[in-house]
């Protein structure tokens, strides 16, 4: 495996921009107590400021706004169905060439059998993404979600990236707004928001090539937004992109919001490197996730939810950034695969105790959420499959 040294021009991660360094202006502070808007030169000032915890507090100002002394969990469960990708992003450990060792794709009835078990722990979610497979049809992926929802009719579907929403329609040879319209039917209920990476075409030409561009992810999203279906959406962050990179992103984001309204949550993915092309870039600071968590929080005004993962972020960290803009743990999440080959240490999964103790602790109240983030009531408090959402 060759290191970032030998592969990459931009070994370092890029500072906080000169051009912001410093204490926060007092304009800036009253501009978001006012809830006015914030645009690049400004967020720039962010990304450079010495004063963590007053960001912190900002993007908490607005976290309150929106939703109070809430933090929302879920009771879901990942399904990663096929880790064969045609893509081989540089950023990724997870995925393999078709014949290689390690390559896997799982039947439609392993995929049921992997649901099943926590569909009657009391899982209101199923989170299904996978690789670029060269050769399944559309027929596997319609299979998968109809039989899915017919044997679990309440839970909802949340399946397959931008990404490999464009893949599934370039081999069916169908338009993408047809390709949705098909998932749609056979069951899917809504987009995870993976694949957006960083929408710089700099960074993408780098470290995944042959992944959609930014601009085609965002017209799948638009095009998703509009036949009903909600999404999230992502950004990688932490490997070679700039702050105004990132920046970027956020406000290309916060400008489909404007169009659609679609978005439920954004979620920033802290990048991992262990067995991939960039293995030996460091793990991200603590400082660099609060940071951009609360950024993510201050520029996207129109966006309901910042999700913090824990898989991703630490536990530890997830729970901190509760005070940092985040209102949404994610959930129980189960045997996420992408992230721990790239070498997280944390769990494959945390019990709705664990989660509760982590939020309450802040001095937050736990909310359990479906997908669409409805309250969640179950009888006398138990998981099991008779759970129902608040009127
Ligand atoms: O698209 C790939 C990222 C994503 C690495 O919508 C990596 O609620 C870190 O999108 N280090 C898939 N990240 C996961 C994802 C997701 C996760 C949780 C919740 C939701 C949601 C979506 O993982 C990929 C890519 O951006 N990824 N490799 C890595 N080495
Ligand atoms: Fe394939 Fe997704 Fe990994 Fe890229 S990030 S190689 S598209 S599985």
């Amino acid at each position: 495996m060759k290191t970032a040294l030998e592969t990459v021009p931009h070994t370092r991660r890029h500072k906080p921009s000169a051009q912001g360094a410093g204490p926060l202006p007092v304009e800036l502070l009253e501009k978001v107590e006012a809830g006015g808007r914030l645009d690049l030169e400004e967020a720039v000032r962010l990304y450079g400021s010495n004063d963590l915890l007053l960001l912190g507090q900002m993007a908490n100002t607005v976290k309150e706004r929106k939703s109070g002394n809430k933090v929302y969990y879920i009771v879901n469960r990942h399904i990663n169905y096929t880790n064969v990708c045609k893509n081989r992003c540089r950023f990724c450990a997870f995925s393999k060439e078709e014949n290689q060792a390690g390559g896997y794709t799982m039947s439609v009835e392993e995929v049921l059998e992997k649901a099943e078990g926590v569909v009657e722990q009391g899982a209101t979610e199923v989170h299904v993404v996978g690789g670029l497979h060269p050769h399944l049809g559309l027929d596997y992926y319609l299979k998968m979600l109809s039989r899915l929802h017919e044997k679990f009719p309440s839970v909802h579907l949340q399946a397959f990236t931008a990404v490999e929403v464009a893949h599934i329609a370039q081999r069916a040879g169908l338009s993408v707004r047809d390709t949705l319209k098909e998932l749609a039917q056979a069951g899917l209920d809504s987009l995870p928001g993976g694949g957006a990476e960083v929408f710089s075409p700099r960074i993408r030409k780098e470290l995944c090539p042959d992944k959609l561009s930014g601009e085609d992810w965002l017209t799948v999203m638009r095009q998703a937004h509009g036949l009903g279906l909600r999404s999230n959406a992502t950004m990688l962050y932490g490997h070679l992109e700039t702050p105004i990179e990132r920046i970027r992103h956020l406000l290309a984001l916060r400008d489909l919001q404007d169009e659609t309204g679609g978005f439920m949550s954004f979620i920033p993915l802290a990048f991992h490197s262990d067995n991939t092309f960039l293995q030996g870039l460091p793990r991200t600071t603590a400082d660099l996730d609060l940071r951009t968590l609360a950024i993510s929080r201050l520029l996207l005004d129109n966006f309901p939810h910042i999700k913090a993962f824990w898989v991703m972020l630490g536990v530890k960290l997830a729970q901190v950034s509760l005070s940092f803009g985040v209102d949404d743990i994610d959930g129980t999440v189960i045997q996420e695969k992408i992230t721990h080959s790239a070498g997280a240490d944390t769990p494959e999964e945390l019990s709705v105790g664990e989660i509760v103790r982590l939020i309450e602790e802040a001095g937050r109240e736990p909310v359990e959420r479906d997908t669409l983030y409805r309250r969640v009531v179950r009888p006398r408090g138990r998981l099991g499959s008779d759970w129902r959402i608040e009127d």
